[in-house]
This record gives structure tokens, C-alpha cells and sequence, in this order.
């Protein structure tokens, strides 16, 4: 590769962060809890008994962090809204200091020339929705029943009715594989269920959640409102071109990515899909009609992307990768897949243990500009936790992150040489955060926060991505940052 590169006139420069993981602010404004206040304070389901009550407390350093994000010179800054901090209960009005918070960050954006990219669900569901009386069903509440998808979408028409008129760009949902089959399969995320059934009903009515949500706020938003979901393909590779390897690699893939893709962009379920789980569900739960629903038309697609997965046939079954959570779970997150082995490629690691493999960014957007020709494609998460510490001067040298990033953007230019209509990058994270069940063990920031005195830091990182905002362009790797 020849450096330096540029990426196109108006390509997007963001950094993302999510509610639970940064607001605090656990129990206030009538803010009531949502299921990873459950959770996180069920002792032994994060590390070190961690929980977001506090965070990173950007719910009261708002003006200090907008103040950060233009100081770096993000173009976009992608945030998600705290759907118990706005509509506590998950039913009923809204309530109106939930989204005053919500309509002065984005103020705030505004008046820095940063485009505020808004998430309706990163994954804090309000805790009575899970907890459903009113539903009356076997399965209980939360996504696998299905009322929580019309809860979803009255949701989403209150926050497009209050902060329509200032943000174009609303994603419905971030990752709903990590909310279906990490939250009701492997159960090391909220609400911590492991029922394989459960996790399969969960994935259709976020599916579902998506395609009814993507109505209402088609309904409530201007014209110029732009609709997107988040995923989280995965970018699965066999262990080896053996017919065996080949099939886990088609299994775990329709689990991983098509269980999304098909409904959204094709508006069926993979029949594949169908025949590996006809064991454990008849997947009556999909009803007529909401394929049409859930195949709403998308004005862009949200990638997020960290890590590859590497599968082979067999029951050697470390837990996989990039798939525990801390505590690793007894359960699998893959239903149907008993028969797939999961392995960790040899390479660099970040810090969750993740290999560090761009290759896996570029196919993913290959396959997506294939596999929906003319949608444009967002790269709304990547980035990489490493062990940051400040030196004595303060400041925090994080050349492993540097290199992460110049790598995986490299990637991405590459895809956009080749064709990908990619239209922007959202680092994660802006800032170290409350990494779900690693608690605040991990850094993902391009800004270190001192969890203690909340003091911000940009990392060497920060500067540097500053420099490709500002720039529009990927510098050669300065000499002592070793290219992954
Ligand atoms: C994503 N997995 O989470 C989320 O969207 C972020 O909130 C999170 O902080 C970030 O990636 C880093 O983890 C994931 O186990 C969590 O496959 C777990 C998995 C994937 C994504």
C-alpha cells in the first residue's frame, strides 16, 4: 500500500459511544432501570461487580465532551438514546427532561458543525419490558415476545417526534445479534437468559423492532430523514477448505449475518437457517406480513466490525473468542450449531483477546456492496481495546491503537478502490467506556478517561485521527508504530 491515501470529497469522520455505557446518571430525570441496570448489579455478571450508575458521567460533562469531539474535529458524532431515560417503563408519554438531555446534546452537535448520528436501541431495554406482565406470554417478556417490537416502535415515534426537526440520520438498532443470542442464548449479556428458542425469538422481533420502527419514524420524520441499522456480520472464514469446515462456516454464518440480512434485504429467512434450527422451533413466531415490515427500505447500512471468526467442524468447544463475555458462559450463542468448533487465529491481539485481521473489514464490505448493490455503507463501529496507562507527564502513548486503525482504514480504502460505496468511519470509541460484561476493564477510547477523578486524556490516537479527519486522508505509519 502507498500512503498516503485519500478517501472521497465528504467522506464521514465520526466516533461513537453508546447511553449505558457512558451516560450515568443510573437514577435521574425519572430515568428507571433498564435491563443492564439488572443485570450489571447481579453480582458475579460483569467483572469486578462494575456497573454504568456512573459511567463516564457524560450525562453531566456534556458540554466538556462536545467540547472534546470539536477539539478533535469529528465530522459526526454517533450516540444512542436511553430508551428508559426518555420513556421509563418502555410505555406511556415521554418524559420531557429525558429527551431535553438528549435535544441539548444534539444543540450542542449542531452548533460545532458535528452531524449527530442517533442509535433508538443500544441495548438497554427498560427492565419492564422484560419483566412483561401485561403480555401474558410462555416465553415471557423482553424481544423474544413480541409485543416488545410494538413498544419499539411507539419508542421510536416519540423520540422522532421531539428531535426530528434536528437530526437526519436515526438507526434503529445497534448489533441485534449481540441483543438476541448474547443476551437470551449465551446469556453473558443483559438480560442473561440462555434458551436457544428464546434467542431465535428475539432475533425475529428485533428484525421485526427494525422493520416497525423504520415506519414510524418514516411517518414522523421530514423527508430528508435517513433510516439505518447497525449489524455486526461476521466475518466467518473455515479452518480449512474440507467439506465439514465449509459447512460450519455456512452455519455459523447464517446464525451470524444472513438471520439479519435476509429478512431486511431480501424480506425472507435464509431456508438454511430454517432447516438447522427445525429441531428446536417451527419458527411459527413469524407471522404474516412482517417480512414485508422488516424489509423497509434502507437509505444506508451500518457495519460494525472488530474481529474475524475462524470455524471448523467439531466439539473442541473453547469458549469462542470473540463471543464470551467475562465469566464465560456454559450456554452457546449459537443455537442449532453444537457441532462447531471455534478457534483463534495465530497474530496480534487486542486486549479482549481479539485478533487483529482487516482483512475480515474489506471482505465484509465487499460482501455488502455485493450482496445489496447501490446501498450506501457506514463503517459505524470499529476500534480496539489495549492496556492504556498514562505516563508521567500524563499523556498516553497508544501506538498498537494507531496501528489497528491505519490498518482497518487501509481496508476500507481498499473496498472503496474496488467499488464499496462506503461513505464514512465511526471509531469506537470516542472515549473508554463501560465495556458491558468486562466492566471498565477494557479501553476502547481514543480518549482515556480516568475513572476515578473522570479527568479526559486524548491518546496519541485521538491526535492522530484528528489528523485523518482533518486531512481527508490516511498517512504512511510514522517510524515506532509497528504495522499490525
Ligand atoms: C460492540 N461479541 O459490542 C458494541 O456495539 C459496543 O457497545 C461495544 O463496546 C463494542 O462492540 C466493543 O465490544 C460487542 O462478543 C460485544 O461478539 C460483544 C461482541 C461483539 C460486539
Amino acid at each position: 500500500m502507498s500512503c498516503p491515501l485519500r478517501f472521497p470529497p465528504g467522506f464521514l469522520w465520526g466516533a461513537a459511544t453508546s447511553a449505558y455505557q457512558v451516560e450515568g446518571a443510573a437514577r435521574e430525570g425519572g430515568r428507571t432501570p433498564s435491563i443492564w441496570d439488572t443485570f450489571s448489579h447481579t453480582p458475579g455478571k460483569v467483572a469486578g461487580g462494575d456497573t454504568g450508575d456512573v459511567a463516564v458521567d457524560h450525562f453531566h460533562r456534556r458540554h466538556e465532551d462536545l467540547e472534546l469531539m470539536a477539539a478533535l474535529g469529528l465530522g459526526a458524532y454517533r450516540f444512542s438514546v436511553s430508551w428508559p431515560r426518555v420513556q421509563p417503563t418502555g410505555r406511556g408519554p415521554a418524559v420531557q427532561r429525558g429527551l431535553d438531555f438528549y435535544r441539548r446534546l444534539v444543540d450542542g452537535l449542531l452548533a460545532r458543525g458535528i452531524r449527530p448520528v442517533l442509535t433508538l436501541y443500544h441495548w438497554d431495554l427498560p427492565q419492564e419490558l422484560e419483566a412483561d406482565i401485561h403480555g401474558g406470554s410462555a416465553s415471557g417478556g423482553g424481544w423474544p415476545h413480541r409485543d416488545t417490537a410494538q413498544r419499539f416502535a411507539d419508542y421510536a415515534a416519540i423520540v422522532a417526534e421531539a428531535l426530528g426537526d434536528r437530526v437526519e440520520w436515526w438507526t434503529t438498532l445497534n448489533e441485534p445479534w449481540c441483543s438476541a443470542f448474547l443476551g437470551y442464548g449465551s446469556g453473558v449479556h443483559a438480560p442473561g437468559r440462555s434458551d436457544p428458542v428464546a434467542a431465535l425469538r428475539a432475533a425475529h422481533h428485533l428484525n421485526l423492532a427494525h422493520g416497525l420502527a423504520a415506519q414510524a419514524l418514516r411517518a414522523a420524520l421530514p423527508a430528508r430523514g435517513q433510516v439505518m441499522i447497525s449489524l455486526n456480520p461476521a466475518a466467518v472464514r473455515a479452518r480449512s477448505d474440507a467439506p465439514e469446515d465449509l459447512e460450519a462456516q455456512r452455519r455459523i454464518d447464517a446464525l451470524a449475518t444472513r438471520i439479519f440480512t435476509g429478512p431486511l434485504l431480501r424480506g425472507a429467512y435464509p431456508a438454511d437457517l430454517l432447516a438447522d434450527t427445525a429441531h428446536l422451533t417451527d419458527w411459527s413466531f413469524v407471522r404474516d406480513g412482517d417480512l414485508t415490515v422488516i424489509k423497509h427500505p434502507l437509505d444506508a447500512l451500518g457495519i460494525n466490525y472488530y474481529t474475524p471468526t475462524v470455524v471448523s467442524a467439531g466439539t473442541d468447544n473453547a469458549p469462542p473468542p470473540r463471543h464470551d463475555g467475562h465469566g464465560a458462559s456454559m450456554h452457546s450463542p449459537w443455537p442449532g450449531a453444537d457441532r462447531v468448533a471455534f478457534h483463534q487465529p495465530p497474530g496480534d491481539r487486542t486486549a479482549m483477546g481479539w485478533s487483529v485481521d482487516p482483512t475480515g473489514l474489506y471482505d465484509l464490505l465487499m460482501r455488502m456492496h455485493r450482496e445489496a448493490p447501490g446501498l450506501p455503507l457506514y463503517i459505524t463501529e470499529n476500534g480496539a481495546a489495549y492496556e492504556d496507562r498514562p505516563d508521567a507527564e500524563g499523556a498516553v502513548h497508544d501506538p498498537e491503537r494507531i496501528a489497528y486503525l491505519h490498518a482497518h482504514l487501509a481496508a476500507a480504502h481498499r473496498a472503496l478502490a474496488e467499488g464499496a460505496d462506503l461513505r464514512g468511519y465511526f471509531l469506537w470509541s470516542l472515549m473508554d467506556n463501560f465495556e458491558w460484561a468486562y466492566g471498565y476493564g477494557k479501553r476502547f477510547g481514543a480518549v482515556h478517561v480516568d475513572f476515578t477523578t473522570q479527568a479526559r486524556t486524548p491518546k496519541a490516537s485521538a491526535h492522530w485521527y484528528a489528523n485523518v479527519a482533518r486531512t481527508n486522508e490516511l498517512p504512511a505509519l510514522s517510524p515506532g508504530v509497528a504495522a499490525p
